[in-house]
């Protein structure tokens, strides 16, 4: 496939001012009427009418009425030669819905019609110029069987609605707004909604509606809170208000994503839809709640200013991701009250880190590693990546850092007033931000520039004579594909001096004249910087990076004593969860190394010092005694074993277990919640903290723990306890699993989503018994579960997807089963869904920083895949680079 460069990005001669759409919807042959009008763009040359198409049955095309009088076909991409300044453009396409596996474009799901667009399913509809440059005014007509579709739905307001002759209906809307052709949606369904009206900051009135199966109506009630209060949370924080009368979320158990912000009509995967105690856990609660948000908060950030193309994706996905992160804190921290606060944004602000390091790392350093902003492209639904979205948040956050919440807001403030129903580009955000706060950020924009991790390192001296600390901070990144040399960044260091008596010291600079706060951000912008603290009475211990105040990697020589020293003192309880994350992964890696082949009294101690203080939020120990992920320390070992990696790890959690086996019993004990289940922030700290113990006790094989959450499944009362107990015995050489598993999947046998934790559960299980059958085996036999299927992407990413990304040391086992068995179903993913086969694809891009027998396993089945017939642009984008 070529590639497109975002150097070559030229304003189309023509755009469209208005389009009125008309569907005459049938399983295999829906007729789309588009009529268009087309309008020269004053800020081009001149040039035809450029439309894109896909996939399309084109039946006519007219302009003006009239046959085109010049009109090229080439390569998807439709010319049409064109006098004067406006023109109506006719088209009629016909499409097949049922054929339509990739999930982009209009498919069908359950006999319902649901349209995904972004980035480039519009063309697979209508010819059109399908870039989000292209804004315009839309109305759309729907026309369906009512037995099969009664409820009609399409972006904006209702116009009007009827019957037709033949049990026939119709419904036609209309969007006020510009919009981009992304942002188009439809949905033809059998559905029912939950509504409720509000009141907007303002007073006006508006309608929200959660659609859904009727038997799915009892699990939509924390779908519409979450609206509510992320509708809130948005007028308080931005002062931005919802625009439209009516605002829509619909969920679809076929869908290639989490969800999408089709403006006033959000479609969502039901997995970020449906929630109720005895089907959904406090994460997954979690996660609707933020899915929720971050659709509805795109609606300024994404539809009223959009992207000028796709190069520019970071501008709407890493600005939304940062604003679903500040509103999950805020609502954590609004539950736990002004005591808790702290330790809630704490919490929330790991698990963020936690997914960047996982997931966005070994992306940088592979590969596929691109700047937030890429420069090029294959295929853009590989760019839909951690990068832009959770490293791009990084960036966001660091600007707010910089600038503070109200040089922040003010920035905010003035891109909206300049930018407002435009498609603009990053540089437009950041000198908006620049502007607003009278400073200049040329040097920041390197970080939408430059790929790759950047290395922060820090030297210290101490001298005693004059009691004063220097700190000699120095920046390096990486090179990375195409990008040999980087310059330095602006890198915001926030960082404390804690004291010998644990407690951090007020700092002061040489040449201040007095002591201030004990954390304060430093800003590096050169290669290497130095600072001199004084006015201190001992060598401090340095805890820098405090919550992570950049997305970078910090090199910092620092001993078993130090780490436990800091796991126990630290004040910012980011860096205390950190310690204890580079302690483990010390431990684990000289393990996985044999250079040690048990764990240091040492480690234990510091391990239960947490554990026991009960001082500490549950949710924050729940957090610090959990172990890094087997993604993030592979990319801390070179080259990468996972197999050696995984004995480590069962070392670590089965000596951690059993060591602690009473304390593990006595937080079982102590952590019970009574009441009803409530998804509360409390309430989850404390399941969270047993659902851990009980996977170190069932790890140890402790006799007490395995008959504890043996009984905790059975007496659980939500499917948080339950799967938590459930997860504790899998992960665990106990047979005990095999009956529970059974139970599990009886009880839930009609239950898609809960069958894709089973799925998942059981492809992400660690081989506790040498005389268990291979995981690939059981991924295997439960792809013939007669609820698994192939065409459904939960159930592709609940069962392989776990089994190729979270379970590295199943997947990679030495007799190369799994890189076969992954081969196999890229290639027959490949032909169903190019999106889906190009995410599991992705799983072995970074098979260069593996063992040499790794990589001789891996290579002839990249290559297998390479070679295999039709391969999609999005599968061999992915193959080609990790093989180039
Ligand atoms: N904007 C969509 C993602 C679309 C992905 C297309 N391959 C969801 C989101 O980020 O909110
Ligand atoms: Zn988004």
């Amino acid at each position: 496939a070529p590639t497109i460069q975002r150097a070559d990005y030229r304003p189309l001669a023509w755009t469209v001012e208005r389009i009125d759409l008309h569907f005459r919807l049938d399983p295999t042959a829906t007729l789309v009427t588009n009529r268009m009008v087309c309008v020269r763009n004053p800020d081009a040359g001149a040039g035809p009418i450029r439309l894109w198409s896909e996939a399309l049955e084109r039946l006519s095309l007219t302009v003006d009425g009239k046959a085109p009088v010049s009109l090229r076909e080439a390569d998807g991409q439709i010319e049409i030669d064109a006098d004067g300044e406006r023109v109506l453009v006719e088209v009629l396409t016909r499409i097949n819905p049922q054929a339509n596996t990739t999930l982009s474009g209009l498919y069908q799901s359950n006999g319902g019609y649901f349209t995904q667009c972004e980035a480039e399913g519009f063309r697979r509809i209508t010819c059109f110029p399908d870039r989000p440059d292209v804004m315009a005014r839309y109305t759309v007509t729907l026309e369906a069987e009512r037995d099969a579709c009664p409820v009609l739905l399409s972006n904006g307001n209702l116009l009007e609605q009827g019957d037709l002759p033949d049990g026939w209906h119709y419904a036609k809307w209309e969007d006020p707004f510009l919009k981009p052709s992304y942002l188009f949606a439809l949905v033809a369904a059998r559905l029912e909604a939950l509504e409720r009206e509000v009141t907007t900051a303002s007073g006006r009135k508006v309608l929200l509606q959660v659609w859904v199966e009727a038997r799915d109506l009892d699990r939509c009630e924390h779908a519409m809170e979450s609206l509510i209060h992320s509708m809130r949370w948005d007028e308080e924080a931005f002062g931005l208000e919802l625009d439209l009368d009516r605002f829509m979320i619909v969920a679809v158990s076929d869908f290639n994503m989490g969800a999408m912000e089709n403006k006033g009509l959000n479609i969502f995967n039901t997995k970020f839809v449906l929630a109720k105690p005895d089907t959904a856990t406090d994460i997954d609660y979690e996660n609707v709640e933020s899915v929720v948000a971050h659709e509805y908060f795109h609606n300024w950030t994404g539809n009223r200013v959009t992207c000028r193309d796709w190069f520019q994706l970071t501008l709407k996905e890493g600005l939304t991701v940062f604003r679903d992160q500040q509103f999950s804190a805020d609502m954590l921290a609004r539950a736990a009250g002004p005591e808790g606060a702290a330790s809630a944004r704490a919490v929330k602000r790991i698990d963020d880190v936690r997914v960047l390091r996982a997931a966005q790392f070994p992306e940088d350093g592979g590969p596929m590693a691109h700047p937030i902003r890429p420069d090029c492209y294959q295929e853009i639904n590989n760019f839909y990546t951690a990068t832009v979205y959770e490293k791009g948040a990084e960036v966001i956050r660091m600007l707010h850092t910089l600038l503070g919440p109200e040089g922040f807001r003010n920035g905010m403030d003035l891109y909206f007033s300049y930018h407002d129903g435009r498609a603009v580009t990053c540089d437009d955000f950041v000198e908006a931000m620049a502007e607003a706060n009278g400073r200049d950020l040329d040097q920041f924009m390197h970080w939408y520039a430059q790929a790759g991790t950047p290395r922060l390192s820090a030297r210290a001296s101490w001298d005693a004579a004059s009691a004063s600390y220097t700190l000699t901070l120095s920046q390096h990144t990486p090179p990375t594909p195409g990008q040999p040399d980087k310059r330095p960044l602006v890198i915001p260091v926030a960082l404390g001096l804690i004291g010998p008596d644990g407690q951090d010291c007020p700092l002061q600079l040489d040449g201040e004249a007095s002591p201030g706060a004990c954390t304060r951000v430093l800003t590096l912008t050169e290669a290497e910087q130095t600072f001199r603290f004084v006015g201190l009475t001992a060598e401090p211990v340095p805890s820098l990076l405090r919550g992570f105040s950049a997305p970078v990697i910090l090199e910092l020589e620092e001993d078993d004593a130090r780490l436990a020293f800091r796991m126990a003192n630290d004040a910012d309880p980011f860096n205390r969860w950190d310690a204890a994350q580079r302690y483990s992964e010390r431990v684990a890696l000289a393990l996985a190394a044999g250079i040690a082949d048990e764990l240091p009294q040492a480690y234990v101690d510091a391990f239960a010092a947490l554990l026991n203080d009960g001082r500490l939020d549950p949710a924050f120990r729940a957090q610090a005694l959990a172990l890094p992920t087997e993604g993030y320390l592979l990319e801390r070992m070179s080259p990468a074993d996972p197999v050696a990696l995984r004995s480590a790890m069962v070392v670590v959690m089965h000596g951690l277990g059993q060591a602690l086996a009473d304390d593990w019993l006595g937080v079982c004990d102590a952590m019970q919640v009574s009441g009803p289940y409530r998804y509360h922030p409390a309430d989850a700290g404390r399941r969270a903290l047993t659902g851990l113990a009980l996977r170190y006790l069932c790890a140890a094989g402790d006799e007490r723990g395995l008959a504890l959450a043996q009984a905790r499944y059975e007496g659980a009362g939500n499917m948080t306890e339950r799967f938590a107990a459930l997860a504790a015995l899998v992960q665990s050489a106990s047979t005990a699993s095999v009956p529970a598993l059974e139970a599990f999947h009886q009880r839930y046998h009609d239950d898609a989503l809960v069958l894709d934790k089973w799925f998942a559960l059981q492809a992400g299980a660690w081989r506790w018994n040498e005389a268990a059958p291979r995981t690939v085996e059981c991924v295997r036999a439960l792809m013939a579960d007669p609820a698994f299927s192939l065409s459904n992407p939960n159930k592709v990413y609940a069962l392989l997807g776990t089994f190729f990304r979270a379970n590295p040391g199943e997947f990679h086992a030495a007799d190369g089963s799994g890189h076969v068995f992954w081969a196999d179903q890229v290639i027959a993913l490949n032909a169903r869904n190019p999106q889906v086969a190009a995410r599991m694809a992705r799983a072995l891009e970074n098979w260069r920083r593996y063992t040499p027998a790794l990589q001789a396993s891996i290579r002839p089945q990249l290559e297998r895949v390479l070679a295999s017939e039709d391969l999609s642009p999005d599968v061999a984008e992915v193959i080609g680079k990790a093989l180039s």
